[in-house]
Protein backbone atom coordinates (compact mmCIF):
# COMPACT_ATOMS: atom_id res chain seq x y z
CA UNK A 1 0.00 0.00 0.00
CA UNK A 2 1.19 3.19 -0.85
CA UNK A 3 1.66 5.68 1.84
CA UNK A 4 0.78 9.79 2.01
CA UNK A 5 4.43 12.14 2.33
CA UNK A 6 3.64 14.87 4.88
CA UNK A 7 5.63 18.49 4.69
CA UNK A 8 6.38 21.02 7.62
CA UNK A 9 3.40 23.20 7.85
CA UNK A 10 4.93 26.26 7.88
CA UNK A 11 3.18 30.22 7.85
CA UNK A 12 -0.02 27.99 6.60
CA UNK A 13 2.02 26.66 3.90
CA UNK A 14 2.93 22.77 3.50
CA UNK A 15 6.45 22.74 2.74
CA UNK A 16 9.55 20.17 2.22
CA UNK A 17 12.61 20.56 4.45
CA UNK A 18 15.45 22.07 3.34
CA UNK A 19 17.77 19.13 3.78
CA UNK A 20 15.97 16.90 0.70
CA UNK A 21 16.10 13.97 3.84
CA UNK A 22 12.55 12.50 4.87
CA UNK A 23 11.63 9.56 7.26
CA UNK A 24 9.54 6.35 7.22
CA UNK A 25 7.36 6.33 10.41
CA UNK A 26 6.28 2.33 10.98
CA UNK A 27 3.81 0.63 12.41
CA UNK A 28 5.08 -1.00 15.59
CA UNK A 29 2.83 -3.73 15.90
CA UNK A 30 3.63 -4.55 11.93
CA UNK A 31 6.61 -3.59 9.92
CA UNK A 32 4.83 -3.94 6.71
CA UNK A 33 2.57 -1.15 7.48
CA UNK A 34 4.18 2.04 6.85
CA UNK A 35 1.97 5.01 8.68
CA UNK A 36 3.34 8.08 6.74
CA UNK A 37 6.53 9.55 5.92
CA UNK A 38 7.59 12.82 7.14
CA UNK A 39 10.47 15.47 6.60
CA UNK A 40 13.52 15.24 8.21
CA UNK A 41 13.91 18.90 9.06
CA UNK A 42 16.99 20.99 10.60
CA UNK A 43 18.15 24.39 11.57
CA UNK A 44 16.74 26.50 8.31
CA UNK A 45 14.12 24.91 8.66
CA UNK A 46 13.22 25.97 12.47
CA UNK A 47 14.43 29.20 11.51
CA UNK A 48 11.63 29.70 8.92
CA UNK A 49 8.80 28.21 11.50
CA UNK A 50 9.93 30.62 13.91
CA UNK A 51 9.82 34.03 11.63
CA UNK A 52 6.29 32.58 10.50
CA UNK A 53 5.13 32.46 14.07
CA UNK A 54 7.14 35.72 15.05
CA UNK A 55 5.00 37.36 12.17
CA UNK A 56 1.52 35.33 12.95
CA UNK A 57 1.85 36.92 16.44
CA UNK A 58 1.50 40.24 15.69
CA UNK A 59 -2.16 39.76 15.53
CA UNK A 60 -2.45 36.77 17.57
CA UNK A 61 -1.47 38.32 20.62
CA UNK A 62 -4.29 41.23 19.57
CA UNK A 63 -7.30 38.79 18.79
CA UNK A 64 -9.22 38.98 22.12
CA UNK A 65 -9.08 35.74 24.46
CA UNK A 66 -12.95 34.76 23.91
CA UNK A 67 -12.22 34.96 20.26
CA UNK A 68 -9.24 32.84 19.95
CA UNK A 69 -11.16 30.32 22.69
CA UNK A 70 -13.59 29.95 20.69
CA UNK A 71 -11.39 28.36 18.06
CA UNK A 72 -10.54 25.49 21.00
CA UNK A 73 -14.49 25.09 21.01
CA UNK A 74 -14.64 24.08 17.83
CA UNK A 75 -11.75 22.17 17.87
CA UNK A 76 -13.02 20.14 20.46
CA UNK A 77 -16.23 19.50 18.46
CA UNK A 78 -14.13 18.38 15.22
CA UNK A 79 -11.86 15.84 17.63
CA UNK A 80 -15.06 14.56 18.92
CA UNK A 81 -16.47 14.07 15.02
CA UNK A 82 -12.98 12.52 14.21
CA UNK A 83 -12.31 10.47 17.34
CA UNK A 84 -12.56 7.40 16.22
CA UNK A 85 -10.42 7.74 12.61
CA UNK A 86 -7.77 9.70 15.10
CA UNK A 87 -7.52 6.34 17.86
CA UNK A 88 -7.48 4.22 14.95
CA UNK A 89 -4.22 6.46 12.84
CA UNK A 90 -2.38 6.13 16.48
CA UNK A 91 -2.66 2.53 17.30
CA UNK A 92 -1.40 2.22 13.77
CA UNK A 93 2.20 5.50 14.38
CA UNK A 94 2.45 4.70 18.29
CA UNK A 95 0.87 1.10 19.09
CA UNK A 96 -1.51 1.59 22.46
CA UNK A 97 -4.77 -0.14 22.11
CA UNK A 98 -7.59 1.37 20.52
CA UNK A 99 -9.62 1.75 23.83
CA UNK A 100 -6.39 3.95 25.03
CA UNK A 101 -5.83 5.76 21.75
CA UNK A 102 -9.14 6.52 22.09
CA UNK A 103 -8.75 8.25 25.60
CA UNK A 104 -5.83 9.90 24.28
CA UNK A 105 -8.12 11.91 21.97
CA UNK A 106 -10.71 12.13 24.21
CA UNK A 107 -7.89 14.01 26.73
CA UNK A 108 -7.39 16.56 23.80
CA UNK A 109 -10.94 16.91 24.08
CA UNK A 110 -11.59 17.98 27.27
CA UNK A 111 -8.14 20.16 27.20
CA UNK A 112 -9.56 21.64 24.45
CA UNK A 113 -12.56 22.37 26.22
CA UNK A 114 -11.30 23.32 29.39
CA UNK A 115 -8.51 25.69 28.34
CA UNK A 116 -11.16 26.90 25.75
CA UNK A 117 -13.17 28.25 29.41
CA UNK A 118 -10.21 30.13 30.22
CA UNK A 119 -10.68 32.27 26.88
CA UNK A 120 -13.34 34.20 29.11
CA UNK A 121 -11.00 33.77 32.54
CA UNK A 122 -7.28 34.19 32.17
CA UNK A 123 -7.98 36.19 35.41
CA UNK A 124 -5.50 38.55 36.64
CA UNK A 125 -5.51 40.71 39.87
CA UNK A 126 -6.32 44.25 41.03
CA UNK A 127 -4.20 45.43 44.10
CA UNK A 128 -4.19 48.59 46.64
CA UNK A 129 -1.68 51.00 45.65
CA UNK A 130 0.13 52.97 48.38
CA UNK A 131 -0.69 55.81 46.71
CA UNK A 132 -3.68 58.37 46.73
CA UNK A 133 -5.91 58.08 43.65
CA UNK A 134 -3.53 55.46 41.97
CA UNK A 135 -4.82 52.30 40.77
CA UNK A 136 -2.77 48.82 40.36
CA UNK A 137 -3.15 45.81 39.15
CA UNK A 138 -1.40 42.94 37.06
CA UNK A 139 -2.75 41.09 33.87
CA UNK A 140 -1.18 38.11 32.26
CA UNK A 141 0.45 39.03 29.05
CA UNK A 142 1.51 36.63 26.23
CA UNK A 143 5.33 35.13 26.14
CA UNK A 144 5.65 35.41 22.46
CA UNK A 145 6.56 32.44 19.91
CA UNK A 146 6.98 29.12 21.97
CA UNK A 147 9.04 26.04 21.16
CA UNK A 148 7.28 22.83 21.96
CA UNK A 149 9.17 19.28 21.71
CA UNK A 150 6.31 16.47 22.69
CA UNK A 151 6.82 13.18 23.12
CA UNK A 152 5.61 9.92 21.49
CA UNK A 153 3.57 8.21 24.74
CA UNK A 154 0.45 10.73 24.51
CA UNK A 155 0.51 11.77 20.81
CA UNK A 156 -2.41 13.54 21.12
CA UNK A 157 -3.09 14.51 24.70
CA UNK A 158 0.63 16.09 25.21
CA UNK A 159 0.98 18.29 22.19
CA UNK A 160 -2.90 19.24 22.89
CA UNK A 161 -1.59 20.28 26.51
CA UNK A 162 0.95 22.64 25.55
CA UNK A 163 -0.70 23.54 22.36
CA UNK A 164 -4.13 24.78 23.75
CA UNK A 165 -3.30 26.73 26.60
CA UNK A 166 -0.16 28.77 24.99
CA UNK A 167 -2.80 29.65 22.53
CA UNK A 168 -5.61 30.96 24.39
CA UNK A 169 -3.16 32.87 26.07
CA UNK A 170 -2.22 34.45 22.60
CA UNK A 171 1.01 32.38 22.19
CA UNK A 172 2.05 31.02 18.65
CA UNK A 173 3.69 28.01 18.47
CA UNK A 174 6.71 25.93 16.73
CA UNK A 175 5.71 22.23 17.51
CA UNK A 176 7.97 18.91 16.62
CA UNK A 177 6.14 16.30 17.40
CA UNK A 178 7.99 12.83 17.87
CA UNK A 179 9.32 11.02 15.29
CA UNK A 180 7.78 8.15 16.05
CA UNK A 181 4.04 9.62 16.12
CA UNK A 182 3.83 12.82 13.89
CA UNK A 183 0.68 12.25 12.55
CA UNK A 184 -1.17 12.49 15.25
CA UNK A 185 0.36 16.01 15.89
CA UNK A 186 -1.18 16.78 11.97
CA UNK A 187 -4.62 15.24 12.92
CA UNK A 188 -4.56 17.74 15.74
CA UNK A 189 -3.49 20.52 13.83
CA UNK A 190 -5.74 19.72 11.27
CA UNK A 191 -8.72 20.70 13.17
CA UNK A 192 -7.46 23.49 14.52
CA UNK A 193 -6.85 24.99 11.28
CA UNK A 194 -10.37 23.96 9.94
CA UNK A 195 -11.92 25.30 13.10
CA UNK A 196 -10.58 28.83 12.09
CA UNK A 197 -6.70 29.16 13.76
CA UNK A 198 -5.00 31.59 11.28
CA UNK A 199 -2.09 31.08 9.10
CA UNK A 200 1.07 30.92 11.27
CA UNK A 201 -0.15 30.61 14.83
CA UNK A 202 0.79 26.92 14.89
CA UNK A 203 4.00 25.67 13.11
CA UNK A 204 5.01 22.15 12.81
CA UNK A 205 8.05 20.95 11.81
CA UNK A 206 9.21 16.90 11.97
CA UNK A 207 12.65 15.74 12.95
CA UNK A 208 15.35 14.10 15.01
CA UNK A 209 15.68 15.80 18.21
CA UNK A 210 19.63 16.69 17.67
CA UNK A 211 18.61 18.26 14.20
CA UNK A 212 15.11 19.88 14.46
CA UNK A 213 14.51 19.85 18.11
CA UNK A 214 17.94 21.27 19.72
CA UNK A 215 17.27 24.77 17.15
CA UNK A 216 13.87 25.25 18.65
CA UNK A 217 15.77 25.58 22.02
CA UNK A 218 18.66 27.66 21.04
CA UNK A 219 16.84 29.94 18.44
CA UNK A 220 16.64 33.47 19.62
CA UNK A 221 13.11 33.84 18.41
CA UNK A 222 11.75 31.64 20.90
CA UNK A 223 10.62 32.57 24.04
CA UNK A 224 9.89 30.22 26.10
CA UNK A 225 10.44 25.78 25.58
CA UNK A 226 7.75 22.83 26.74
CA UNK A 227 9.87 19.69 27.12
CA UNK A 228 8.54 16.07 27.77
CA UNK A 229 10.80 13.53 27.33
CA UNK A 230 13.44 11.43 29.17
CA UNK A 231 15.81 12.98 31.76
CA UNK A 232 18.57 12.50 29.91
CA UNK A 233 17.45 15.28 27.13
CA UNK A 234 15.57 17.20 28.91
CA UNK A 235 18.56 18.06 30.75
CA UNK A 236 20.28 19.27 28.00
CA UNK A 237 17.25 21.58 26.60
CA UNK A 238 17.11 22.80 30.34
CA UNK A 239 21.01 23.57 30.35
CA UNK A 240 20.63 25.30 26.67
CA UNK A 241 17.44 27.13 27.70
CA UNK A 242 19.21 28.96 31.00
CA UNK A 243 22.09 29.34 28.77
CA UNK A 244 19.43 31.71 26.87
CA UNK A 245 17.72 32.89 30.12
CA UNK A 246 14.51 30.86 29.00
CA UNK A 247 11.35 29.99 30.54
CA UNK A 248 11.44 26.16 30.13
CA UNK A 249 9.21 23.91 30.93
CA UNK A 250 10.59 20.27 31.14
CA UNK A 251 8.38 17.66 32.51
CA UNK A 252 10.53 13.89 32.27
CA UNK A 253 10.86 10.75 34.24
CA UNK A 254 9.27 8.82 36.84
CA UNK A 255 9.66 5.56 39.02
CA UNK A 256 6.15 5.40 40.53
CA UNK A 257 5.52 3.80 43.39
CA UNK A 258 2.15 2.10 44.54
CA UNK A 259 2.23 0.94 48.06
CA UNK A 260 -0.09 -2.03 49.22
CA UNK A 261 -0.84 -2.59 52.91
CA UNK A 262 -2.12 -5.38 54.48
CA UNK A 263 -5.49 -3.62 54.84
CA UNK A 264 -6.17 -3.02 51.07
CA UNK A 265 -8.91 -4.62 49.30
CA UNK A 266 -6.39 -7.10 47.52
CA UNK A 267 -8.48 -7.53 44.37
CA UNK A 268 -8.39 -4.13 43.55
CA UNK A 269 -5.28 -3.59 44.62
CA UNK A 270 -4.00 -6.20 41.63
CA UNK A 271 -6.88 -4.36 39.60
CA UNK A 272 -4.57 -1.04 39.90
CA UNK A 273 -1.47 -2.70 39.78
CA UNK A 274 -1.86 -3.98 36.29
CA UNK A 275 -3.52 -1.25 34.75
CA UNK A 276 -0.86 0.64 36.45
CA UNK A 277 2.10 -1.09 35.21
CA UNK A 278 1.29 -2.70 31.55
CA UNK A 279 -1.09 0.38 30.59
CA UNK A 280 0.18 1.73 27.49
CA UNK A 281 2.35 -0.85 27.72
CA UNK A 282 4.69 0.72 30.40
CA UNK A 283 5.13 3.76 28.51
CA UNK A 284 3.49 6.43 30.64
CA UNK A 285 6.28 8.72 32.37
CA UNK A 286 3.50 7.87 35.46
CA UNK A 287 3.66 4.20 35.22
CA UNK A 288 3.57 2.33 38.40
CA UNK A 289 6.79 0.61 38.11
CA UNK A 290 7.10 -0.20 41.55
CA UNK A 291 5.09 -2.05 43.74
CA UNK A 292 5.74 -1.56 47.46
CA UNK A 293 3.68 -4.62 49.38
CA UNK A 294 3.49 -5.23 52.97
CA UNK A 295 4.80 -8.58 53.88
CA UNK A 296 2.44 -9.92 55.15
CA UNK A 297 -0.24 -10.19 51.97
CA UNK A 298 3.17 -10.11 49.39
CA UNK A 299 2.64 -13.67 48.85
CA UNK A 300 -1.16 -13.44 47.82
CA UNK A 301 -0.97 -10.33 46.08
CA UNK A 302 2.20 -11.55 44.05
CA UNK A 303 0.27 -14.73 43.28
CA UNK A 304 -2.75 -12.57 41.99
CA UNK A 305 -0.74 -10.68 39.77
CA UNK A 306 1.66 -12.75 38.47
CA UNK A 307 -1.90 -14.44 37.07
CA UNK A 308 -3.05 -11.86 35.41
CA UNK A 309 -0.13 -10.47 33.90
CA UNK A 310 0.83 -13.90 32.20
CA UNK A 311 -3.40 -13.99 31.65
CA UNK A 312 -2.98 -10.59 29.67
CA UNK A 313 -3.42 -10.68 25.53
CA UNK A 314 -0.68 -9.05 23.96
CA UNK A 315 -0.92 -8.01 20.46
CA UNK A 316 -1.76 -5.32 17.72
CA UNK A 317 -3.82 -2.33 19.09
CA UNK A 318 -6.09 -2.57 16.43
CA UNK A 319 -7.34 -6.22 17.64
CA UNK A 320 -10.43 -5.18 20.09
CA UNK A 321 -9.29 -8.16 21.96
CA UNK A 322 -6.07 -7.12 22.54
CA UNK A 323 -4.82 -5.80 26.18
CA UNK A 324 -1.51 -4.92 25.96
CA UNK A 325 0.10 -3.34 22.62
CA UNK A 326 3.50 -3.66 20.91
CA UNK A 327 6.24 -0.99 22.47
CA UNK A 328 6.86 1.84 20.02
CA UNK A 329 10.75 1.05 18.95
CA UNK A 330 13.54 -1.49 18.92
CA UNK A 331 15.08 0.59 20.91
CA UNK A 332 12.58 0.82 23.45
CA UNK A 333 12.50 -3.12 23.13
CA UNK A 334 16.41 -3.30 23.71
CA UNK A 335 15.85 -1.18 27.31
CA UNK A 336 12.93 -3.61 28.47
CA UNK A 337 15.68 -6.87 27.43
CA UNK A 338 18.66 -4.75 29.48
CA UNK A 339 16.71 -4.06 32.47
CA UNK A 340 15.73 -7.46 32.65
CA UNK A 341 19.22 -8.22 32.52
CA UNK A 342 20.26 -5.67 35.01
CA UNK A 343 17.44 -7.12 37.52
CA UNK A 344 18.10 -10.28 37.24
CA UNK A 345 22.15 -9.51 37.89
CA UNK A 346 20.83 -7.94 40.77
CA UNK A 347 19.42 -11.36 42.56
CA UNK A 348 15.70 -9.95 41.44
CA UNK A 349 13.44 -13.26 40.61
CA UNK A 350 11.97 -13.02 37.55
CA UNK A 351 8.16 -14.17 38.49
CA UNK A 352 7.08 -13.72 34.71
CA UNK A 353 7.61 -12.29 31.19
CA UNK A 354 10.82 -10.96 30.40
CA UNK A 355 11.42 -11.89 27.28
CA UNK A 356 10.59 -10.63 23.38
CA UNK A 357 8.02 -12.04 21.99
CA UNK A 358 9.08 -12.77 18.81
CA UNK A 359 6.84 -15.91 16.77
CA UNK A 360 3.72 -16.26 14.80
CA UNK A 361 1.66 -12.82 15.22
CA UNK A 362 4.56 -11.23 16.63
CA UNK A 363 7.08 -11.47 14.33
CA UNK A 364 6.40 -8.24 12.37
CA UNK A 365 6.47 -5.99 15.80
CA UNK A 366 8.16 -4.38 19.01
CA UNK A 367 6.36 -6.47 21.63
CA UNK A 368 7.75 -7.80 24.75
CA UNK A 369 5.78 -9.72 27.80
CA UNK A 370 4.29 -8.16 30.62
CA UNK A 371 6.97 -8.54 33.00
CA UNK A 372 6.57 -8.82 37.36
CA UNK A 373 9.97 -8.87 39.23
CA UNK A 374 10.04 -9.98 42.59
CA UNK A 375 12.27 -9.78 45.73
CA UNK A 376 13.48 -6.87 44.26
CA UNK A 377 15.45 -4.17 47.01
CA UNK A 378 15.15 -0.73 47.24
CA UNK A 379 18.31 0.57 45.79
CA UNK A 380 18.73 -1.91 42.74
CA UNK A 381 18.80 -0.26 39.39
CA UNK A 382 15.56 -1.74 38.65
CA UNK A 383 14.11 -0.32 41.46
CA UNK A 384 15.36 3.31 40.55
CA UNK A 385 15.57 3.53 37.11
CA UNK A 386 13.03 4.44 34.73
CA UNK A 387 12.52 1.90 32.16
CA UNK A 388 9.62 3.00 30.34
CA UNK A 389 8.08 -0.70 29.10
CA UNK A 390 6.14 -3.47 30.73
CA UNK A 391 7.96 -4.11 33.88
CA UNK A 392 6.93 -3.78 37.17
CA UNK A 393 9.19 -4.70 40.83
CA UNK A 394 8.00 -6.07 43.92
CA UNK A 395 9.58 -4.89 47.04
CA UNK A 396 8.57 -6.09 50.48
CA UNK A 397 7.97 -3.87 53.86
CA UNK A 398 7.28 -4.66 56.89
CA UNK A 399 5.08 -1.26 57.66
CA UNK A 400 3.86 1.58 56.38
CA UNK A 401 6.77 3.85 57.56
CA UNK A 402 8.84 1.92 56.05
CA UNK A 403 6.81 2.09 52.56
CA UNK A 404 7.33 5.78 52.56
CA UNK A 405 10.36 6.09 53.10
CA UNK A 406 11.22 3.27 50.31
CA UNK A 407 8.72 5.01 47.92
CA UNK A 408 10.61 8.42 48.47
CA UNK A 409 14.01 6.89 48.16
CA UNK A 410 14.36 7.76 44.92
CA UNK A 411 15.82 10.20 42.45
CA UNK A 412 12.07 11.28 40.78
CA UNK A 413 8.56 12.55 42.03
CA UNK A 414 5.90 12.53 39.76
CA UNK A 415 3.12 10.20 40.42
CA UNK A 416 2.09 7.44 43.53
CA UNK A 417 -0.14 5.31 45.10
CA UNK A 418 -1.66 4.36 48.21
CA UNK A 419 -3.87 1.14 48.61
CA UNK A 420 -4.93 0.94 52.09
CA UNK A 421 -8.36 1.54 53.76
CA UNK A 422 -7.11 3.37 56.47
CA UNK A 423 -8.23 6.62 56.56
CA UNK A 424 -5.34 8.14 58.56
CA UNK A 425 -2.67 6.37 56.91
CA UNK A 426 -4.31 7.70 53.49
CA UNK A 427 -4.00 11.39 54.68
CA UNK A 428 -0.65 10.91 56.04
CA UNK A 429 -0.01 9.56 52.66
CA UNK A 430 -0.83 12.43 50.60
CA UNK A 431 1.21 14.68 53.31
CA UNK A 432 4.32 12.30 53.07
CA UNK A 433 4.96 10.75 49.61
CA UNK A 434 7.58 13.46 47.53
CA UNK A 435 6.00 13.40 44.43
CA UNK A 436 2.96 15.83 42.24
CA UNK A 437 0.32 13.51 42.06
CA UNK A 438 -1.02 11.06 44.68
CA UNK A 439 -3.96 8.58 44.45
CA UNK A 440 -5.56 6.79 46.99
CA UNK A 441 -6.88 3.38 46.31
CA UNK A 442 -6.44 3.99 42.33
CA UNK A 443 -3.06 3.63 39.97
CA UNK A 444 -0.60 5.81 39.30
CA UNK A 445 -1.49 6.59 35.98
CA UNK A 446 -5.06 8.55 35.00
CA UNK A 447 -4.53 12.14 35.75
CA UNK A 448 -7.08 14.56 34.41
CA UNK A 449 -6.35 17.50 32.52
CA UNK A 450 -8.39 20.25 34.94
CA UNK A 451 -5.67 19.57 37.40
CA UNK A 452 -1.71 20.41 37.66
CA UNK A 453 0.42 17.81 35.99
CA UNK A 454 4.32 17.43 36.76
CA UNK A 455 6.23 16.45 39.21
CA UNK A 456 9.25 17.09 42.00
CA UNK A 457 12.81 16.49 42.03
CA UNK A 458 14.36 14.82 39.06
CA UNK A 459 11.08 14.48 37.28
CA UNK A 460 10.57 18.48 36.24
CA UNK A 461 11.60 21.57 36.98
CA UNK A 462 8.70 23.21 39.00
CA UNK A 463 6.54 24.04 36.03
CA UNK A 464 2.94 22.58 36.07
CA UNK A 465 1.12 21.25 32.60
CA UNK A 466 -2.99 21.40 32.99
CA UNK A 467 -5.03 23.11 35.39
CA UNK A 468 -4.25 26.73 35.85
CA UNK A 469 -0.78 25.67 36.72
CA UNK A 470 -0.08 25.81 32.79
CA UNK A 471 -1.66 29.24 32.62
CA UNK A 472 1.30 30.44 34.84
CA UNK A 473 3.71 29.10 31.93
CA UNK A 474 2.34 30.79 28.79
CA UNK A 475 1.59 33.94 30.18
CA UNK A 476 3.75 36.97 31.74
CA UNK A 477 2.65 38.98 34.13
CA UNK A 478 2.13 42.65 33.56
CA UNK A 479 2.15 45.02 36.54
CA UNK A 480 0.01 48.33 35.82
CA UNK A 481 -0.42 51.60 37.57
CA UNK A 482 -2.80 54.18 36.74
CA UNK A 483 -2.02 57.13 38.69
CA UNK A 484 -5.22 59.53 38.32
CA UNK A 485 -3.87 62.17 41.06
CA UNK A 486 -2.98 65.24 38.38
CA UNK A 487 0.44 64.70 40.38
CA UNK A 488 4.26 63.06 40.74
CA UNK A 489 3.24 60.81 43.62
CA UNK A 490 6.82 59.02 44.75
CA UNK A 491 5.90 55.50 46.27
CA UNK A 492 8.34 54.33 49.11
CA UNK A 493 8.75 58.35 49.39
CA UNK A 494 5.25 59.91 49.73
CA UNK A 495 2.91 59.22 52.15
CA UNK A 496 -0.44 58.69 49.84
CA UNK A 497 -2.28 61.64 51.57
C1 LIG B 1 2.80 10.81 30.40
O1 LIG B 1 2.97 9.62 30.54
O2 LIG B 1 3.73 11.54 29.97
O3 LIG B 1 -1.84 10.45 33.99
C2 LIG B 1 1.52 11.47 30.64
C3 LIG B 1 -1.68 9.77 32.99
C4 LIG B 1 -1.98 10.36 31.63
C5 LIG B 1 -0.86 11.23 31.16
C6 LIG B 1 0.48 10.59 31.22
N1 LIG B 1 -3.19 11.12 31.69
O4 LIG B 1 -1.27 8.63 33.06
Amino acid sequence: MSHKLYKNLIGGHSVASHTGKTFLNMNPANSDDIVGEFQSSAAKDIDDAVNAAEQAWKSWRLTPAPKRAEILYRTGELLTQRKEQYARDMTREMGKVLSETRGDVQEAIDTAYYMAGEGRRLFGQTTPSELKSKFAMSVRMPVGVVGMIAPWNFPMAIPSWKLFPALVCGNTCVIKPAEDTPLSTYNLVECLIEAGLPAGVVNVVTGFGPDAGAPIVSHPGVRAVSFTGSSEVGRIVGQTAAANFKPCSLEMGGKNAMIVLDDANLDLAVEGALWGAFGTTGQRCTATSRIIVHQKIAAEFTKKLVARADALKVGDGLDEHTQMGPQVNQQQIETSIRYTEIAQKEGAHLLTGGSVLEDGVYDKGHFFAPTVFGAVKPKMRIAQEEVFGPVVSLIEVDSFEESLEVANGIQYGLSTALYSRDVNKAFQAMRDLEAGITYINAPTIGAEVHLPFGGVKQTGNGHREGGTGALDFYTTWKSLYIDYSDKLQRAQIDTGE
